[in-house]
């Protein structure tokens, strides 16, 4: 399993690791160099150009320099990515949430005119919101998926609702992005594929109203997920919050719970993909992040700067186009991963 997930972690960063390592290999030529200020800032930008953002590039640099200096100020391209590898599974490991804690009572259907009692209140499970009374909490487990369109939200849900289903986990979706008929339809042939219910209620409908009745079905056939899919195209905050927030209060007043939240962060899109998904996190409670096509691109360095400016976590990865090609995100292996094959020793298949 371990050791499965390893695999597709090095299977899915081959194009970082090749634009960076292979790149880094080159700079030093087989042999020991010099750790001049013109090598760390070649070292540097390598780092930036794997994504891994400005601060913490800097901050590994200086930390080679530091580090390597003191042995003569020469260095092997494994001492300096030991370095490297080292810290960033400490940026990783240690990332702690950068942005306020937000609530879902923020922008109440009910307008502005009254004042919530409590920030926050209705967050945790079994607390009312306002006047409504408290439900008996439900052990379904609701999966919010949200993010900016075409970033890989369908698919990856896909994806988790296999891998659940394979964990045996009794598995329904919600078609609650209804802005597109197509978008309906192409969750429901991959509920097919994966061999799952999908509920539906077609193109315009509400999508409150969708996963209403998702959640009627979820408890009537005792399910344990419920994972919902949502719409990408929410040009503004105030739009985000009233469509998703309403959806989401649906699922607290039927659950006693606020949904679980995953925003999903195209690999591809860099650094402006990351600043989009930061509106998301600004406006809206996420819980965590999945973050999708790390096949595709050379710039997997892009966990390191999520670590950094959101300090959300990072709770699955999607690396390909099939419902395999995914896994539950561990910061050491997809360290290990990341580096691996640099030298002989790394190649070699981890024990078991
Ligand atoms: N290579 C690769 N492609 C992916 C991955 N995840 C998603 N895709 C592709 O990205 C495209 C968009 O994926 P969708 O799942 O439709 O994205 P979405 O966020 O649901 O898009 P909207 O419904 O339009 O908001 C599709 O062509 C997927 O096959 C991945 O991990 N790797
Ligand atoms: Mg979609």
């Amino acid at each position: 399993m371990i050791r499965g997930a390893f695999n597709r972690f090095r299977q899915g960063l081959k194009k970082t690791r090749e634009g960076f390592v292979d790149k880094l290999q080159g700079l030093f030529g087989g042999g020991k160099v010099r750790l001049d200020e013109d090598t760390l800032d070649r070292i540097e930008e390598l780092l930036i150009s794997a994504d891994m953002g400005v601060k913490s590039a800097v901050a590994i640099t200086r930390n080679i320099e530091k580090r390597l200096k003191e042995e003569g100020g020469e260095a092997t391209l494994a001492s300096v990515l030991e370095v490297i590898r080292r810290d960033v599974q400490e940026i990783l490991m240690t990332a702690t949430p950068k942005l306020k804690p937000l609530s879902w009572d923020v922008e109440d259907d009910s307008g502005p005119k009254k004042k919530k009692k409590k920030k926050g209140a209705g967050s945790t499970p079994g607390e009312g919101v306002g006047d409504v009374p408290v439900p008996a909490v439900s052990d379904l487990r609701v999966i919010f998926v949200v993010g900016v369109n075409g970033t890989g939200k369908t698919t990856s849900i896909a994806k988790l609702a296999h891998m659940l289903k394979q964990d045996g986990r009794k598995v329904l979706l919600a078609a609650a992005d209804t802005f597109r008929a197509a978008a309906v339809e192409q969750l429901q042939i991959w509920a097919g594929r994966v061999g799952v219910d999908c509920i539906s209620q077609g193109k315009g409908a509400d999508p409150a109203a969708v996963v209403f009745d998702a959640l009627s079905a979820a408890e009537a056939r005792g399910m344990d997920v419920l994972i919902v899919d949502t719409a990408g195209r929410l040009h503004t905050k105030t739009n985000l919050m009233a469509e998703l927030g309403k959806v989401a209060r649906v699922i607290r007043r039927r659950t006693g719970r606020d949904p679980e939240t995953l925003l999903v962060v195209d690999g591809n899109t860099g650094q402006n993909g990351l600043s989009q998904a930061r509106i998301f996190a600004e406006t809206i409670p996420v819980q965590g992040l999945i973050l999708t096509k790390l096949d595709g691109t050379a710039k997997g360095g892009i966990v390191v700067a999520i670590a950094e400016t959101m300090g959300l976590p990072v709770a699955y990865v999607g690396m390909g186009e099939k419902v395999e090609d995914f896994a539950v995100f561990d910061a050491e292996q997809f360290t290990e991963a990341l580096f691996a094959g640099w030298s002989a020793e790394q190649e070699q298949e981890p024990e078991e």
